[in-house]
């Protein structure tokens, strides 16, 4: 501001040179008469320059920068899934099916009664001649001996277990059809001096014979009915006839 004011002097400044060349005779002719006498005389000195001039009004905003632009950042987190749409259309309709089985292939409801009745009279039979039922069991023995997994493997091929007397009365209908020495479904292979059935469950009822089970020779982990319908425990590897239970 102080620049500014001494540049608005300078004409003031140089009116003040010109007035100072001219003579007294020829200037104060021309001038005219608002000029007072006084002003005619020698300049006086420059005033003092003036006060700052009041801040002018704010300029307009400027044009954007030309920096370079930031790198893109990363993109945002998934947003929540969206409703589920609609049901879609059908799909193709399927081939034929094969047809159905011919009415001359299966058996009329008269020919199953007459089926059932004839099992019914063999099972009888067979109960009658050679088996004992006691409950919802039927034993049933056959004549040849065998090792023990043999005989659990006959039972088990007509859907039977090896007999397992779970009481004095199934004891005594295995004693019944077993003619001879017959294996028990009962073993201590898993644990010795634990006997226990085929299912693993702990036989509680026993009908050990005097001075079993022995472990004879420390190899005695199967069950043989004696003759009289005792126990005693023998090796596995030894053969004698098989008693099978069914459910009945
Ligand atoms: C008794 C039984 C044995 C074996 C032997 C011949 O010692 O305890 O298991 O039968 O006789
Ligand atoms: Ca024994």
């Amino acid at each position: 501001m102080k620049t500014m004011s001494l540049f608005l002097s300078l004409p003031f400044l140089l009116l003040s040179v010109v007035t100072a060349s001219c003579s007294e005779t020829e200037i104060c002719e021309n001038v005219p008469k608002t000029c007072p006498v006084v002003a005619c005389g020698s300049p006086g000195n420059n005033g003092l320059p003036g006060r700052d001039g009041r801040d002018g009004t704010k300029g307009e905003k400027g044009e954007p920068g030309q920096g370079l632009r930031g790198l893109q950042g990363p993109p945002g987190k998934v947003g929540p899934s969206g409703i589920p749409g609609p049901l879609g259309l059908s799909g193709a309709k399927g081939q034929k099916g094969d047809p159905g089985v011919s009415p001359d292939s299966v058996l009329a409801a008269s020919e199953i009664e007459s089926l059932r009745s004839e099992v019914e009279r063999i099972k009888n039979w067979v109960t009658f001649s050679l088996g004992r039922k006691v409950g919802k069991k039927l034993f049933l023995s056959f004549g040849e001996k065998m090792t023990f997994d043999r005989v659990k493997a006959l039972c088990a091929r007509f859907q039977a277990s090896v007999a397992t007397p779970k009481n004095a009365a199934e004891n005594a209908a295995i004693h019944s059809v077993a003619k001879e020495e017959a294996f028990l479904g009962i073993t201590d292979e898993a644990k010795e001096g634990e006997f226990v059935d085929l299912m693993g469950i702990r036989q509680t009822y026993q009908n050990w014979n005097r001075g079993e089970p022995n472990n004879a020779n420390s190899g005695e982990q199967c069950v043989v009915m004696l003759k009289d319908g005792k126990w005693n425990d023998i090796t596995c590897s030894d053969s004698f006839i098989a008693v099978c239970e069914f459910p009945a």
